[in-house]
C-alpha cells in the first residue's frame, strides 16, 4: 500500500509510503489521483494533509522508470487533480521535496515544512527539465527571477529560504504531522486560495531574460538542460498556463530521451551503487569518533580539513614543533580560504580550527579511532610511520595510507594487526575533490574496508574500490593519457591544439595546461622511479622540459610560457623547438579537434578495459566515477566507459585500430575487442 488515509476529525491525513525515497512510481501516481477523488467525495473531510513516511517527502519522479514508455496517470495530471481538489491540500514536507515531489507540493493549496527540509527542482542535474509544471507554476508563485535560479541551478533551498521566497507558507517547529493538522484546521475555515496555475506571473525588468540567458549559457557550457529549463520558465512567463505546460512537457519528453540525460542518469545510479560493494553487504563498519593525520603538507592538511568539515576531532602529527606549526597553518589557511569564498563564516572557521590539535608525540594517538598517513611518497618514511603507529595505537584503530603510487601491501609489511590497514587515496585539494579511491591490501579485514566506505560517505566523498596496482585506477589511466598526449605532439599537433580539443570535448582544461598547473616534477620523479624498476615510460618532451627546469606555472614555464604573476598560457618557442627535435623523422599529420579527442579518450578506454579485466576496478561505472570526480571528465558525457558504450564499442575498436596502424597508440586490448563483440563492458565484469 503506497498511500494510506486516516481521518483526524475533519482533516484527512494522506500518508505516502514508498521506500526508499517515496519516488512517484506509477502505483503512487494512481493512488494519489484516487485519494483526491475519494476525499472530494467524503463530506466529513474539510482539508487534507499530504505527508510522507520514512526519511523524506516525495523525492521526485521514479528515475528508474525513465528508460521506459510513460504510464498513465501522468504526473502533470496528478498535480492538476490535486490542484483541482474541492478541499485544500496541505503538503507537509520533511527531508527533501525534489523534482516531481515539489511539483506535487505546488499542486497543493498550501505547503508547510520542518526547518531541516530542503526543496528544489534538480531535474537539470539529470539532463532534463521539470515535466509536471515546475517551470510553469514556480514563476507564478515566487516570480521569474527566483524561479530561474532554482530551476537552472538544480540546487535546493532550505525551509527558511523557501519561506522567504514564498515557496512555502509556514515553517513548522516540533512535530510536523501535528503542526500540519493544526495548519489545515485553520485554512479549512477559509475559502480555497486561487490555484497557482490561475495566477499571473510578476513582470520582470527589461533585459532580464537576455542577462539570464548569458549567465546560464556561461555556466552550462555544453549542457543542454539548464538553457532549456530557462526557456521553459521564460515561455511560462510570457504565455498562458496551458501553452506553457504543453511546451514544458514536450521539452521534458525530448530531453528525457537525450544522450546527455542517459549519461547523467548513469552517473546518478553509479554514484549510489559505488558506496555499497555487494560483497560488503551486512558488514558493519567500525565507529570513528576521532581521527589523526600524519603529515601536514598539502595532502595532509587537505585531509585534515575534510575530516574536520565532517565534524571529526583531529590530531595532526608532524616530526617536530616547527613542522607542526607549518601544518596547522596549512589547515588554517584552508578554512580561511573557505571564509573568503563565503562558504563558511569566520566563527565556523574558528570552531573547526579549535577541533585540531597539533603534536609531535605519537603517544597522543593511543585512543584514536582512525589514523591517515599522508607523509612524503617514500616507502622507508611511510614504513617508519606505521612502525610507530603499530606501537601506540589501539589494535582496533583503523590505519590508512594516502599513497598515490606506492604499494600499500609493501607499506603495511611488518605492522601489528595488518587487518586494520588499508589505502585511502584522496585527490588534491582533498577537502574539495569528491573522489576517494579505497584500496584494500591482501590482509585488510572486510570490516575495515566497510569502514573506509562509511567514512567516505560521512565526508561527502564518492568512494571507489580500487585494486592494488601502480597508480590504482585514476593515475594508471592518467599515465596513459599523458604519454598519448605526447605522441600527438610528435605527430603534428601542438600543446594548445590538444588542450583546446579537450576543452571542446568538455574537460575543464587540457592535459598540458593541467600539468603546468599541478607541476611537472612529481610525474618526473615517478618516471625516474619507474626507470629504476626497469620500466620505459614514454615522455620524451616532458623529460626535456624537466631537464630544462620547466616545471610548469610555478617555475615560469612548462608546456607554455608564463609572464611573471600571470596564469595565462602563451605558446612557447622553446617547447616548439624541443617538440620539433623529438619529432624529427616521425610522420606528421594534420589533426582536427574530434580526432585529437579520439586519440586521447579512446586509449583511456583501452587502458580502463584492462583495469576492468584485471578486477582493479569492479565495475565500468566505477571507472566513470573516478574520471568524473577525480579528473574533471564531463559528467554529462557519463564518464569514458559510458561514452564509449554510447558511441559503440565496435567503432571505438575500429578507431583504435586505425590509430595503432599509424603508430599513434597501442592496439585495442583483447578484452576491449571481446566487450565490443558482446556489445558492452558487462561482458567483462564478474
Ligand atoms: C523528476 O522528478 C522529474 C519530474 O519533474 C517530471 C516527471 C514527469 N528515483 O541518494 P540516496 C534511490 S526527476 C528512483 O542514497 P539519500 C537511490 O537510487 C527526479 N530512485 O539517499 C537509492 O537506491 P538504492 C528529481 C531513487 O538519503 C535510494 O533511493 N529528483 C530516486 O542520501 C537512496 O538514495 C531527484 O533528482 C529517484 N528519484 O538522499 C532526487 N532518488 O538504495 C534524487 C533516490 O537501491 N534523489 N533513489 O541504491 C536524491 O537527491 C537523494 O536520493 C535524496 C536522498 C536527497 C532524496
Amino acid at each position: 500500500m503506497t498511500v494510506t488515509i486516516v481521518s483526524e476529525n475533519a482533516i484527512a491525513v494522506v500518508t505516502v509510503d514508498n521506500p526508499p525515497v517515496n519516488a512517484l512510481s506509477q502505483a503512487l501516481r494512481q493512488a494519489l489521483v484516487d485519494a483526491v477523488a475519494d476525499l472530494d467525495a467524503d463530506t466529513a473531510v474539510e482539508a487534507v494533509v499530504l505527508i510522507c513516511a520514512g526519511r523524506t517527502f516525495i523525492a521526485g519522479a521514479d528515475v528508474s522508470e525513465f528508460g521506459k514508455p510513460p504510464q498513465p496517470p501522468h504526473l502533470p495530471d496528478v498535480v492538476a487533480s490535486i490542484e483541482g481538489a474541492k478541499k485544500p491540500w496541505v503538503a507537509a514536507i520533511h527531508g527533501s521535496a525534489l523534482g516531481g515531489g515539489l511539483e506535487v507540493a505546488l499542486g497543493c493549496a498550501y505547503r508547510v515544512a520542518v526547518p531541516t527540509a530542503s526543496l528544489g527542482l534538480p531535474e537539470v542535474k539529470l539532463g532534463i527539465i521539470p515535466g509536471a509544471g515546475g517551470t510553469v507554476r514556480l514563476p507564478r508563485l515566487i516570480g521569474p527571477a527566483a524561479a530561474v535560479d532554482l530551476v537552472t541551478s538544480g540546487s535546493p533551498v532550505g525551509a527558511k529560504k523557501a519561506k522567504a521566497l514564498g515557496l512555502i507558507d509556514a515553517v513548522i517547529d516540533g512535530d510536523l504531522r501535528a503542526g500540519a493538522i493544526a495548519f489545515a484546521n485553520k485554512v479549512a475555515e477559509r475559502s480555497l486560495p486561487q490555484p497557482i496555475s490561475g495566477r499571473a506571473v510578476p513582470a520582470v525588468e527589461s533585459g532580464f531574460w537576455d542577462t539570464a540567458e548569458k549567465a546560464v549559457a556561461a555556466k552550462a557550457k555544453r549542457e543542454v538542460a539548464p538553457l532549456m529549463a530557462l526557456a521553459s520558465v521564460r515561455n511560462a512567463s510570457e504565455t498562458d498556463f496551458a501553452s506553457a505546460m504543453a511546451f514544458e512537457r514536450e521539452t521534458f519528453l525530448d530531453l528525457r530521451g537525450s544522450a546527455q540525460a542517459a549519461a547523467l542518469r548513469h552517473v546518478f545510479f553509479a554514484e549510489r551503487a559505488a558506496p555499497r560493494p555487494p560483497e560488503l553487504a551486512g558488514v558493519t563498519p567500525r565507529e570513528i569518533h576521532s581521527a589523526a593525520v600524519i603529515g601536514g603538507g598539502t595532502m595532509g592538511a587537505g585531509i585534515a580539513a575534510a575530516l574536520r568539515d565532517a565534524g571529526l576531532a583531529i590530531v595532526l602529527i608532524e616530526r617536530d614543533r616547527a613542522a607542526v606549526e607549518r601544518g596547522l597553518a596549512n589547515i588554517r589557511a584552508i578554512f580561511e580560504g573557505s571564509v573568503k569564498r563565503g562558504r563558511i563564516t569566520q566563527e565556523v572557521s574558528d570552531e573547526r580550527m579549535a577541533g585540531v590539535t597539533g603534536s609531535e608525540d605519537y603517544g597522543s594517538l593511543a585512543n584514536t579511532d582512525l589514523v591517515i598517513e599522508a607523509v612524503f611518497e617514500d616507502i622507508g618514511i611511510k614504513r617508519a610511520v606505521f612502525g610507530k603507529l603499530s606501537e601506540v595505537c589501539r589494535p582496533d584503530a583503523v590505519l590508512a595510507t594516502n599513497t598515490s603510487y606506492l604499494d600499500p601491501n609493501a607499506i603495511s609489511e611488518g605492522i601489528a594487526h595488518p587487518e586494520r590497514f588499508l589505502g585511502l587515496h584522496f585527490f588534491s585539494p582533498a577537502h574539495v575533490m569528491k573522489l576517494l579511491e579505497i584500496v584494500p591490501t591482501e590482509t585488510t579485514a572486510p570490516q575495515v574496508l566497510t569502514t573506509g566506505f562509511a567514512l567516505a560517505r560521512h565526508l561527502g566523498k564518492i568512494p571507489v574500490r580500487a585494486g592494488n596496482c601502480d597508480g590504482f585506477i585514476g593515475n594508471r589511466i592518467l599515465k596513459v593519457t599523458r604519454a598519448q598526449a605526447e605522441r600527438l605532439l610528435l605527430s603534428g599537433a601542438t600543446p594548445s591544439a590538444v588542450d583546446a580539443a579537450m576543452r571542446a570535448f568538455g574537460l575543464p582544461m587540457g592535459p598540458f595546461e593541467a600539468q603546468d598547473l599541478g607541476g611537472l616534477d612529481i610525474a618526473a620523479f615517478q618516471r625516474k622511479a619507474a626507470r629504476e624498476r626497469g620500466e620505459t615510460p614514454f615522455a620524451p618532451v616532458a623529460d626535456r622540459l624537466c631537464a630544462n627546469e620547466r616545471f610548469g606555472q610555478k617555475s615560469g614555464g612548462g608546456w607554455y610560457d608564463y609572464q611573471p604573476g600571470h596564469r595565462a598560457p602563451k605558446s612557447s618557442e622553446t617547447v616548439a623547438a624541443i617538440i620539433a627535435e623529438e619529432a624529427a623523422g616521425r610522420p606528421q599529420r594534420v589533426w582536427d579537434e574530434a580526432e585529437i579527442a579520439d586519440a586521447i579518450i579512446l586509449p583511456m578506454v583501452n587502458e580502463a578495459t584492462r583495469i576492468l579485466e584485471e578486477r582493479v576496478a569492479l565495475r565500468a561505472a566505477d571507472i566513470d566515477l573516478v574520471k568524473i570526480h577525480g579528473y574533471g571528465f564531463p559528467r554529462w558525457r557519463g564518464g569514458p566507459m559510458h561514452y564509449a558504450e554510447a558511441r559503440g564499442l565496435s567503432e571505438v575498436v575500429a578507431v583504435l585500430d586505425r590509430l595503432a596502424a599509424e603508430g599513434l597508440t597501442e592496439p585495442p586490448h583483447e578484452g576491449l575487442r571481446r566487450a565490443a563483440k558482446a556489445g558492452g563492458f558487462s561482458a567483462l565484469a564478474g
